[in-house]
Protein backbone atom coordinates (compact mmCIF):
# COMPACT_ATOMS: atom_id res chain seq x y z
CA UNK A 1 0.00 0.00 0.00
CA UNK A 2 1.31 3.52 -0.95
CA UNK A 3 0.34 6.90 -1.00
CA UNK A 4 1.40 9.80 -3.73
CA UNK A 5 1.81 13.10 -3.50
CA UNK A 6 0.21 14.81 -5.76
CA UNK A 7 -0.26 18.45 -7.01
CA UNK A 8 0.80 21.15 -9.31
CA UNK A 9 4.73 21.46 -10.23
CA UNK A 10 6.95 23.42 -8.03
CA UNK A 11 4.43 23.38 -5.13
CA UNK A 12 6.53 21.91 -3.19
CA UNK A 13 6.09 18.08 -3.51
CA UNK A 14 9.70 16.85 -3.41
CA UNK A 15 10.18 19.08 -0.38
CA UNK A 16 7.03 17.19 1.41
CA UNK A 17 9.06 13.86 0.22
CA UNK A 18 12.54 15.02 1.75
CA UNK A 19 11.07 16.02 4.81
CA UNK A 20 9.55 12.29 5.27
CA UNK A 21 11.88 9.78 3.82
CA UNK A 22 15.53 10.13 4.20
CA UNK A 23 15.35 9.22 0.56
CA UNK A 24 16.34 12.35 -1.05
CA UNK A 25 14.60 13.61 -3.49
CA UNK A 26 15.80 16.30 -6.10
CA UNK A 27 13.82 19.40 -5.49
CA UNK A 28 14.41 22.84 -7.20
CA UNK A 29 12.59 25.93 -8.21
CA UNK A 30 11.59 25.21 -11.37
CA UNK A 31 8.70 23.17 -12.61
CA UNK A 32 8.99 19.18 -13.50
CA UNK A 33 12.11 19.30 -11.57
CA UNK A 34 10.46 15.72 -11.03
CA UNK A 35 10.23 13.15 -13.28
CA UNK A 36 10.08 9.62 -12.35
CA UNK A 37 8.13 9.26 -9.50
CA UNK A 38 10.76 8.87 -6.15
CA UNK A 39 9.58 6.22 -3.88
CA UNK A 40 10.31 6.43 -0.10
CA UNK A 41 9.58 4.18 3.27
CA UNK A 42 8.53 5.88 6.08
CA UNK A 43 8.92 5.05 9.81
CA UNK A 44 5.29 5.45 10.96
CA UNK A 45 5.99 7.68 14.40
CA UNK A 46 4.33 5.81 17.14
CA UNK A 47 4.57 6.81 21.02
CA UNK A 48 3.52 3.50 22.25
CA UNK A 49 6.38 1.60 20.62
CA UNK A 50 8.77 3.80 22.82
CA UNK A 51 6.58 2.74 25.88
CA UNK A 52 6.89 -0.88 25.23
CA UNK A 53 10.61 -0.72 24.55
CA UNK A 54 10.35 0.65 28.16
CA UNK A 55 9.11 -2.17 29.42
CA UNK A 56 10.54 -5.27 27.62
CA UNK A 57 13.91 -3.32 26.75
CA UNK A 58 14.47 -5.62 23.55
CA UNK A 59 17.46 -5.86 21.99
CA UNK A 60 15.91 -4.18 18.88
CA UNK A 61 12.62 -1.92 17.98
CA UNK A 62 10.81 -1.91 14.30
CA UNK A 63 8.74 0.30 13.68
CA UNK A 64 5.57 0.28 11.30
CA UNK A 65 6.16 1.97 7.50
CA UNK A 66 4.51 3.46 5.19
CA UNK A 67 5.71 3.48 1.26
CA UNK A 68 5.55 7.58 0.02
CA UNK A 69 5.44 7.89 -3.91
CA UNK A 70 6.36 11.84 -4.74
CA UNK A 71 4.97 11.90 -8.26
CA UNK A 72 6.02 14.45 -10.95
CA UNK A 73 3.38 17.59 -11.18
CA UNK A 74 0.44 17.80 -13.38
CA UNK A 75 -0.76 20.64 -15.37
CA UNK A 76 -3.83 21.98 -17.42
CA UNK A 77 -4.14 19.45 -20.45
CA UNK A 78 -2.47 16.10 -18.36
CA UNK A 79 -4.89 14.17 -19.02
CA UNK A 80 -4.73 14.81 -23.02
CA UNK A 81 -0.62 14.34 -22.53
CA UNK A 82 0.41 18.04 -21.44
CA UNK A 83 3.59 17.85 -19.76
CA UNK A 84 3.94 14.13 -20.23
CA UNK A 85 0.53 13.93 -18.36
CA UNK A 86 0.12 10.54 -18.95
CA UNK A 87 2.38 9.00 -17.80
CA UNK A 88 2.29 10.91 -14.55
CA UNK A 89 -1.33 10.19 -14.29
CA UNK A 90 -0.03 6.62 -14.90
CA UNK A 91 2.07 6.94 -11.63
CA UNK A 92 -0.98 7.91 -9.72
CA UNK A 93 -2.86 5.15 -10.66
CA UNK A 94 -0.83 3.24 -9.08
CA UNK A 95 -1.20 4.58 -5.26
CA UNK A 96 -3.58 3.83 -3.00
CA UNK A 97 -4.18 6.87 -1.30
CA UNK A 98 -3.53 10.81 -2.75
CA UNK A 99 -1.74 13.40 -0.41
CA UNK A 100 -2.98 16.56 -3.07
CA UNK A 101 -0.17 19.40 -1.77
CA UNK A 102 -1.50 22.83 -2.31
CA UNK A 103 0.80 25.99 -2.77
CA UNK A 104 -0.60 28.43 0.39
CA UNK A 105 2.49 30.49 0.85
CA UNK A 106 3.62 33.85 -1.12
CA UNK A 107 7.07 34.00 -2.20
CA UNK A 108 7.73 35.67 -5.45
CA UNK A 109 10.38 33.74 -5.90
CA UNK A 110 9.15 30.56 -5.98
CA UNK A 111 7.69 30.13 -9.94
CA UNK A 112 4.10 29.29 -10.20
CA UNK A 113 2.61 27.67 -12.92
CA UNK A 114 -0.06 29.45 -13.35
CA UNK A 115 1.34 32.92 -12.30
CA UNK A 116 -0.48 33.32 -9.03
CA UNK A 117 -1.32 31.67 -5.73
CA UNK A 118 -4.48 30.74 -5.92
CA UNK A 119 -5.40 26.95 -4.00
CA UNK A 120 -8.43 26.62 -4.78
CA UNK A 121 -8.14 27.07 -8.86
CA UNK A 122 -5.08 25.09 -8.12
CA UNK A 123 -7.05 22.28 -6.67
CA UNK A 124 -9.33 22.34 -9.25
CA UNK A 125 -7.01 22.37 -12.06
CA UNK A 126 -5.82 19.28 -10.52
CA UNK A 127 -9.11 17.30 -9.87
CA UNK A 128 -10.30 18.53 -13.04
CA UNK A 129 -7.14 16.29 -14.99
CA UNK A 130 -8.27 13.05 -13.05
CA UNK A 131 -11.90 13.34 -13.42
CA UNK A 132 -10.61 13.89 -17.83
CA UNK A 133 -8.78 10.68 -16.93
CA UNK A 134 -11.70 8.70 -14.87
CA UNK A 135 -14.07 9.67 -17.71
CA UNK A 136 -11.64 7.97 -20.45
CA UNK A 137 -11.85 4.97 -18.67
CA UNK A 138 -15.41 4.99 -18.31
CA UNK A 139 -16.07 5.65 -21.68
CA UNK A 140 -14.38 2.94 -22.60
CA UNK A 141 -16.03 0.25 -20.53
CA UNK A 142 -19.34 1.97 -21.46
CA UNK A 143 -18.76 1.29 -25.17
CA UNK A 144 -18.36 -2.58 -24.19
CA UNK A 145 -20.94 -2.78 -21.78
CA UNK A 146 -23.67 -0.88 -23.74
CA UNK A 147 -23.06 -3.71 -26.22
CA UNK A 148 -23.68 -6.35 -24.15
CA UNK A 149 -26.80 -4.44 -22.39
CA UNK A 150 -28.38 -3.91 -25.85
CA UNK A 151 -28.62 -7.92 -25.73
CA UNK A 152 -30.79 -8.20 -22.99
CA UNK A 153 -28.53 -8.94 -20.49
CA UNK A 154 -29.27 -7.99 -17.07
CA UNK A 155 -26.07 -7.97 -15.53
CA UNK A 156 -24.85 -5.70 -18.12
CA UNK A 157 -27.60 -3.20 -18.07
CA UNK A 158 -26.86 -2.98 -14.13
CA UNK A 159 -23.63 -2.12 -14.96
CA UNK A 160 -24.54 0.24 -17.55
CA UNK A 161 -26.71 2.50 -15.32
CA UNK A 162 -23.65 2.31 -12.51
CA UNK A 163 -21.43 3.56 -15.65
CA UNK A 164 -23.85 6.50 -16.96
CA UNK A 165 -24.08 7.60 -13.44
CA UNK A 166 -20.58 7.85 -12.84
CA UNK A 167 -20.62 9.57 -16.76
CA UNK A 168 -22.86 12.32 -15.41
CA UNK A 169 -20.99 12.75 -12.13
CA UNK A 170 -17.62 13.29 -13.58
CA UNK A 171 -19.08 15.44 -16.49
CA UNK A 172 -20.18 17.90 -13.87
CA UNK A 173 -16.97 18.42 -12.56
CA UNK A 174 -17.56 15.97 -9.28
CA UNK A 175 -15.05 12.66 -7.90
CA UNK A 176 -16.14 8.93 -8.44
CA UNK A 177 -15.60 8.98 -4.59
CA UNK A 178 -17.85 11.86 -4.28
CA UNK A 179 -20.49 10.86 -6.35
CA UNK A 180 -23.85 8.34 -4.69
CA UNK A 181 -23.76 4.63 -5.51
CA UNK A 182 -25.22 1.78 -3.59
CA UNK A 183 -22.39 0.38 -1.71
CA UNK A 184 -23.08 -3.04 -3.86
CA UNK A 185 -23.13 -2.00 -7.03
CA UNK A 186 -19.76 0.07 -5.78
CA UNK A 187 -17.97 -2.96 -5.03
CA UNK A 188 -18.80 -5.25 -8.51
CA UNK A 189 -18.65 -2.27 -10.76
CA UNK A 190 -16.52 0.69 -9.32
CA UNK A 191 -13.96 -0.46 -7.33
CA UNK A 192 -12.56 -2.81 -9.91
CA UNK A 193 -12.07 -0.19 -12.92
CA UNK A 194 -9.74 1.48 -10.04
CA UNK A 195 -10.53 5.34 -10.67
CA UNK A 196 -8.20 7.58 -9.75
CA UNK A 197 -10.42 9.93 -7.93
CA UNK A 198 -11.92 7.26 -5.94
CA UNK A 199 -9.04 6.79 -4.06
CA UNK A 200 -8.63 8.44 -0.66
CA UNK A 201 -7.46 11.94 -0.74
CA UNK A 202 -6.19 14.71 1.99
CA UNK A 203 -5.27 17.83 1.43
CA UNK A 204 -1.67 19.13 2.56
CA UNK A 205 -1.34 23.20 2.36
CA UNK A 206 2.27 24.37 1.85
CA UNK A 207 2.07 27.53 4.33
CA UNK A 208 4.97 29.73 4.95
CA UNK A 209 6.62 29.53 8.46
CA UNK A 210 5.00 32.33 10.28
CA UNK A 211 1.36 30.06 9.51
CA UNK A 212 2.79 26.84 11.06
CA UNK A 213 0.48 26.93 13.94
CA UNK A 214 -2.96 28.48 13.07
CA UNK A 215 -2.73 28.41 8.94
CA UNK A 216 -3.65 31.68 7.20
CA UNK A 217 -6.08 33.18 4.48
CA UNK A 218 -5.27 30.29 1.94
CA UNK A 219 -5.84 27.73 4.52
CA UNK A 220 -9.26 29.27 4.85
CA UNK A 221 -10.43 29.26 1.78
CA UNK A 222 -9.12 25.68 1.14
CA UNK A 223 -11.00 24.40 4.53
CA UNK A 224 -14.07 25.74 3.38
CA UNK A 225 -13.93 24.89 -0.18
CA UNK A 226 -13.57 21.08 1.19
CA UNK A 227 -15.82 20.99 4.35
CA UNK A 228 -18.44 18.40 2.01
CA UNK A 229 -15.63 16.53 1.26
CA UNK A 230 -15.22 14.01 4.50
CA UNK A 231 -10.71 14.75 3.52
CA UNK A 232 -8.65 15.83 6.09
CA UNK A 233 -6.91 19.25 5.47
CA UNK A 234 -3.38 19.57 7.45
CA UNK A 235 -1.22 22.56 7.36
CA UNK A 236 2.40 22.40 6.75
CA UNK A 237 5.05 24.66 6.64
CA UNK A 238 6.67 22.34 4.16
CA UNK A 239 10.24 24.46 3.32
CA UNK A 240 11.36 25.36 6.97
CA UNK A 241 10.34 21.83 7.53
CA UNK A 242 12.83 20.45 5.15
CA UNK A 243 15.52 22.42 6.72
CA UNK A 244 14.64 21.55 10.48
CA UNK A 245 15.06 18.26 9.20
CA UNK A 246 18.23 18.50 7.76
CA UNK A 247 19.66 18.88 11.61
CA UNK A 248 21.44 16.04 12.79
CA UNK A 249 21.36 17.02 16.40
CA UNK A 250 17.40 15.99 18.31
CA UNK A 251 17.89 18.88 20.67
CA UNK A 252 18.36 21.30 18.16
CA UNK A 253 15.82 19.67 15.96
CA UNK A 254 13.18 20.66 19.03
CA UNK A 255 14.49 23.65 19.72
CA UNK A 256 14.00 24.92 15.92
CA UNK A 257 10.45 23.42 15.86
CA UNK A 258 9.69 25.41 19.11
CA UNK A 259 10.22 28.49 17.42
CA UNK A 260 7.64 28.00 14.82
CA UNK A 261 5.39 26.65 17.70
CA UNK A 262 5.38 23.10 17.26
CA UNK A 263 6.33 20.28 19.65
CA UNK A 264 6.45 17.73 17.06
CA UNK A 265 7.06 17.83 12.95
CA UNK A 266 3.82 18.32 11.09
CA UNK A 267 5.48 15.42 8.87
CA UNK A 268 5.01 13.22 11.55
CA UNK A 269 1.23 14.34 12.02
CA UNK A 270 0.95 13.91 8.22
CA UNK A 271 2.77 10.55 8.25
CA UNK A 272 0.13 9.43 10.34
CA UNK A 273 -2.49 10.56 8.81
CA UNK A 274 -1.64 8.87 5.67
CA UNK A 275 -1.61 5.68 7.21
CA UNK A 276 -4.97 5.96 8.61
CA UNK A 277 -5.91 7.17 4.43
CA UNK A 278 -4.17 4.17 3.61
CA UNK A 279 -6.75 2.24 6.14
CA UNK A 280 -4.14 1.30 7.44
CA UNK A 281 -3.56 0.06 11.36
CA UNK A 282 -1.05 -1.50 13.99
CA UNK A 283 -0.60 -4.32 16.50
CA UNK A 284 2.61 -5.36 18.01
CA UNK A 285 4.54 -7.93 18.78
CA UNK A 286 6.80 -7.68 22.12
CA UNK A 287 9.18 -10.27 23.20
CA UNK A 288 13.01 -9.64 24.33
CA UNK A 289 14.40 -10.16 21.02
CA UNK A 290 12.58 -7.93 19.21
CA UNK A 291 9.70 -4.89 19.85
CA UNK A 292 7.88 -4.86 16.77
CA UNK A 293 4.44 -2.74 14.80
CA UNK A 294 3.58 -4.30 12.32
CA UNK A 295 0.91 -3.40 9.70
CA UNK A 296 -2.68 -4.82 8.65
CA UNK A 297 -5.59 -3.40 7.01
CA UNK A 298 -8.35 -1.90 9.32
CA UNK A 299 -10.89 -5.20 10.04
CA UNK A 300 -7.94 -7.72 9.49
CA UNK A 301 -8.84 -10.88 11.37
CA UNK A 302 -6.09 -12.58 13.67
CA UNK A 303 -4.92 -15.58 11.29
CA UNK A 304 -4.69 -12.69 8.86
CA UNK A 305 -2.73 -10.29 10.90
CA UNK A 306 -0.28 -13.67 11.62
CA UNK A 307 0.18 -13.78 7.81
CA UNK A 308 1.56 -10.52 7.58
CA UNK A 309 4.62 -12.34 10.44
CA UNK A 310 4.83 -15.17 8.09
CA UNK A 311 2.47 -17.76 6.02
CA UNK A 312 2.62 -19.91 8.28
CA UNK A 313 0.89 -18.13 11.23
CA UNK A 314 -1.89 -17.70 8.85
CA UNK A 315 -1.98 -21.58 7.44
CA UNK A 316 -1.64 -23.35 10.21
CA UNK A 317 -3.13 -20.18 12.63
CA UNK A 318 -4.56 -22.57 15.85
CA UNK A 319 -5.31 -19.45 18.28
CA UNK A 320 -3.87 -16.30 19.69
CA UNK A 321 -2.88 -14.83 22.56
CA UNK A 322 -4.03 -11.09 22.39
CA UNK A 323 -3.48 -8.21 25.56
CA UNK A 324 -4.89 -5.05 24.67
CA UNK A 325 -2.14 -1.77 24.35
CA UNK A 326 -3.70 -0.39 27.86
CA UNK A 327 -4.00 -3.57 29.62
CA UNK A 328 -0.29 -4.43 28.57
CA UNK A 329 1.26 -1.05 29.73
CA UNK A 330 -0.82 -1.66 33.08
CA UNK A 331 0.07 -4.62 33.92
CA UNK A 332 3.63 -3.97 32.53
CA UNK A 333 3.68 -7.48 30.72
CA UNK A 334 2.69 -10.88 29.35
CA UNK A 335 2.70 -12.54 32.43
CA UNK A 336 1.13 -9.77 34.64
CA UNK A 337 -1.66 -9.15 32.44
CA UNK A 338 -2.23 -13.03 32.20
CA UNK A 339 -2.18 -13.08 35.96
CA UNK A 340 -4.58 -9.98 36.25
CA UNK A 341 -7.15 -12.21 33.74
CA UNK A 342 -6.30 -9.47 30.81
CA UNK A 343 -4.84 -11.53 28.58
CA UNK A 344 -6.90 -13.61 25.71
CA UNK A 345 -7.47 -16.33 24.05
CA UNK A 346 -8.52 -15.43 20.67
CA UNK A 347 -9.86 -17.60 17.85
CA UNK A 348 -9.99 -17.32 13.63
CA UNK A 349 -12.94 -15.13 13.57
CA UNK A 350 -11.01 -12.72 15.72
CA UNK A 351 -11.15 -8.62 14.00
CA UNK A 352 -7.73 -7.50 15.49
CA UNK A 353 -8.17 -3.99 17.07
CA UNK A 354 -5.17 -0.92 16.90
CA UNK A 355 -2.70 -1.35 19.79
CA UNK A 356 -3.24 -5.06 20.25
CA UNK A 357 -0.04 -6.55 22.07
CA UNK A 358 -0.17 -10.14 20.15
CA UNK A 359 1.51 -14.12 20.18
CA UNK A 360 0.90 -16.62 17.48
CA UNK A 361 0.45 -20.15 18.53
N1 LIG B 1 9.45 29.62 0.55
C1 LIG B 1 9.13 28.35 0.39
N2 LIG B 1 9.65 27.68 -0.62
C2 LIG B 1 9.31 26.39 -0.78
C3 LIG B 1 8.42 25.74 0.11
N3 LIG B 1 8.26 24.47 -0.30
C4 LIG B 1 9.01 24.34 -1.41
N4 LIG B 1 9.65 25.49 -1.70
C5 LIG B 1 10.55 25.73 -2.82
O1 LIG B 1 9.82 25.61 -4.02
C6 LIG B 1 10.63 25.02 -5.04
C7 LIG B 1 9.93 23.81 -5.61
O2 LIG B 1 9.86 22.80 -4.65
P1 LIG B 1 9.78 21.25 -5.06
O3 LIG B 1 9.60 20.52 -3.80
O4 LIG B 1 10.91 20.88 -5.94
O5 LIG B 1 8.43 21.27 -5.90
P2 LIG B 1 7.68 20.05 -6.62
O6 LIG B 1 6.23 20.24 -6.28
O7 LIG B 1 8.32 18.77 -6.29
O8 LIG B 1 7.88 20.44 -8.14
P3 LIG B 1 7.97 19.49 -9.46
O9 LIG B 1 8.81 18.32 -9.14
O10 LIG B 1 8.58 20.40 -10.44
O11 LIG B 1 6.55 19.16 -9.77
C8 LIG B 1 11.97 24.70 -4.39
O12 LIG B 1 12.86 25.75 -4.71
C9 LIG B 1 11.65 24.69 -2.92
O13 LIG B 1 12.77 25.06 -2.14
C10 LIG B 1 7.91 26.49 1.20
O14 LIG B 1 7.17 25.99 2.04
N5 LIG B 1 8.29 27.79 1.30
MG1 LIG C 1 9.22 17.38 -7.43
Amino acid sequence: MKAGIVGLPNVGKSTLFNCLSNAKAQSANFPFCTIEPNIGVVNVPDPRLEKLEELVVPERVVPATVDIVDIAGLVKGASKGEGLGNQFLGNIRETDAILHVLRCFDNDNIVHVDGNVDPIRDKETIDIELQLKDLETVDKKLEKVKRAARTGNKEAQDEEAVLVALKKGLEAGMSVRAIAIDDDARATYVKPLQFITDKPVMYVCNVDENSAVNGNAYVDLVKENVKDEDAEVLVLAVGIEADITELDDYEERQMFLADIGLDEPGSAKLIRSAYKLLNQQTYFTAGVKEVRAWTINIGSTAPQAGGVIHSDFENKFIRAEVVSYDDYVHYGSDSKAREAGKLRAEGKAYIVQDGDVMHFL
